[in-house]
C-alpha cells in the first residue's frame, strides 16, 4: 500500500536545480542556466515540502509529497500517490473554475512532484487575516469557485463515462479519505491517541463527548461523506488553502480530493471563517476594531454562500448538460417549474449540509490533531480556551440543529451571541 519507489528520494534546496535542471518544462520558465536558479523551501503545510524556485527569468513552485505526515513525522506513513491525485485535481478545476487554480506545468508521479504556477503576489488567506488584512473580491471568488467546481464535477455536468471513471479514479486515494474520516468526523468524540486540547477546555470536552444527539448527528454526517458521492471536492478547503493578493484569490491544495456531499467544502470553508471569527479577542485587542473584523468577516461569509447558490442556480438553469439533465422529463412535459423545485430542494440539502459540515469542521479542528493557527498563536491558555469554547458552542448547534437554521442571518445572529456571552 506504501511502497515507495527505490529511485524515490526527498528533494533538497542544495540538489533541486541539479535534479530538475534538464525538465523543460522548468528550463522554458527559470532558463537553462540552472547557477542562476534558486530555491527555498516554505511548506507550512501537515504534509508536504514546498519549494519556491526562482531565476531572472521566472518563478515556480515545486511541491513534492513526502512518504509521511510531515506534522507527524515518520512514525505516520502515508503514499507518495496523494501527489497523483492532487494533479488530477488541479487539472479538472483548472477546466472547471478557470483562473481559480494554479497552472500545472509537470508532473513526475515517481518522485510524487509537481511543478506549478507560483503567485509571487499572494499570501495564504489564514495569515493574512490573522494579521487583519481585509479583501475585496474574497467571497465573490470563492462562491464561484465552490458553485463550479462542484456543479460542473458531479452529474448534473458530467456524462456518465466521464463521471464514472473520475469516481473510480478518486475512489484509490484510501488513505487521504481514511485520515479524514478518522480525524474529522471520529477522533474528536472520544479519547483519541492523536487528540489533544486546551486542558482549560477539559470540562467542556468531557461534556461533547457524552452528548447524544451530537454523536448521533456526527455519525450521520459521516455516512453522508462516505456514502455521498455528489461531486469532485477539493477535500481540504479551509482559509490556508486560500492565497490572496490585493486584486486576486486562488485555491491551491486539493490532495485530499475525493467524490464527496458538495456541503463538506462549503462548510469546511466557513467554518475556518468562524473559527477566525471567534479567534479575534486573542488577536486584535481594541474591541472597536475587533468588532469591525468580525463583522468583516461575517460579510464574507454571507457573500459566499449568496454567490455560491446565484451561481449554482445560473448553471442549474443554463448548464445542465450531464446525467442529471432532466429536459425530457420536465421542460419537454411542460413541467418547466418542477425544474425549479428540484433545484430548491437541491439548495436546501446543500445548505443543511454545509451546516453540518462545518459544525463537525469546528469541533474537530478544537479536539482533534491538526488544530488552526488562529487558535494555536494565542498564548494566555485561557483566553484560547474562551475563544475556542465559543467556537465549539456554535460547531454543536450547527451539527445538531442544521435542518432548524433557515438562513445565514440566523446563524450570524447565532455566532453574535456566543460572542458576548
Ligand atoms: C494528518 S493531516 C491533518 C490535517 O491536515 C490537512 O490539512 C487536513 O486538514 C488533515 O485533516
Ligand atoms: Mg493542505
Amino acid at each position: 500500500m506504501n511502497k515507495v519507489d527505490p529511485s524515490y528520494q526527498p528533494l533538497t534546496t542544495d540538489m533541486l536545480a541539479i535534479r530538475l535542471g534538464k525538465i523543460d518544462a522548468l528550463t522554458t520558465l527559470l532558463g537553462t542556466d540552472t547557477s542562476t536558479w534558486t530555491s527555498k523551501e516554505v511548506g507550512d503545510g501537515n504534509l508536504n515540502l514546498v519549494f519556491i524556485v526562482q531565476s531572472d527569468q521566472g518563478s515556480v513552485i515545486v511541491k513534492q509529497a513526502l512518504p509521511y505526515v510531515r506534522l507527524v513525522g515518520d512514525s505516520w506513513p502515508l503514499p507518495l500517490r496523494r501527489s497523483y491525485f492532487e494533479y488530477h485535481a488541479l487539472i479538472r478545476q483548472d477546466k472547471r473554475a478557470p483562473d481559480t487554480v494554479p497552472e500545472v506545468y509537470y508532473f513526475d508521479e515517481t518522485q510524487a512532484i509537481i511543478v506549478m504556477e507560483y503567485f509571487n503576489s499572494h499570501v495564504i488567506l489564514r495569515q493574512s487575516m490573522m494579521a487583519g488584512k481585509t479583501h475585496s473580491g474574497l467571497a465573490e471568488t470563492l462562491g464561484l469557485y465552490c458553485a463550479r467546481t462542484l456543479f460542473r464535477g458531479s452529474d448534473l455536468s458530467m456524462n456518465t463515462a466521464n463521471r464514472k471513471a473520475d469516481m473510480a479514479l478518486f475512489a484509490n486515494s484510501v488513505e487521504l479519505c481514511d485520515i479524514t474520516e478518522t480525524l474529522v468526523f471520529s477522533d474528536p468524540y472520544f479519547n483519541a491517541e492523536r487528540n489533544h486540547h486546551t486542558p482549560q477546555l477539559d470540562a467542556l470536552v468531557a461534556t461533547l463527548r457524552s452528548d447524544v444527539d451530537l454523536k448521533v448527528e456526527a455519525h450521520h454526517l459521516k455516512a453522508k461523506f462516505c456514502n455521498n458521492a455528489e461531486t469532485m471536492l477539493h477535500g481540504d478547503l479551509h482559509t490556508g488553502s486560500v492565497m490572496v493578493s490585493d486584486t486576486e484569490t486562488k485555491v491551491i491544495d486539493p490532495e485530499f480530493a475525493l467524490y464527496g456531499p458538495m456541503g463538506f467544502d462549503i462548510g469546511m470553508l466557513l467554518a475556518n471563517f468562524w473559527m477566525a471569527y471567534f479567534a479575534q479577542p486573542g488577536h486584535a485587542e481594541a474591541p472597536g476594531a475587533r468588532v469591525a473584523y468580525q463583522e468583516w468577516i461575517l460579510g464574507v461569509v454571507d457573500e459566499i454562500w449568496t454567490i455560491f447558490s446565484t451561481e449554482f442556480s445560473r448553471l442549474w438553469r443554463e448548464e445542465r448538460t450531464g446525467i442529471l439533465y432532466e429536459k425530457t422529463l420536465f421542460e419537454d412535459q411542460g413541467h418547466a417549474l418542477a425544474s425549479e423545485q428540484a433545484l430548491s430542494h437541491r439548495l436546501n440539502d446543500i445548505w443543511q449540509d454545509t451546516l453540518g459540515f462545518a459544525g463537525v469542521e469546528i469541533i474537530r479542528r478544537t479536539l482533534s490533531l491538526a488544530h488552526i493557527a488562529e487558535n494555536e498563536t494565542i498564548e494566555n491558555d485561557e483566553l484560547r480556551a474562551d475563544c475556542e469554547a465559543r467556537g465549539l458552542k456554535l460547531g454543536r448547534a450547527l451539527v445538531v440543529n442544521r435542518t432548524r437554521m433557515n438562513s445565514m442571518a440566523s446563524v450570524h445572529d447565532l455566532a453574535r451571541v456566543i460572542a458576548v456571552e
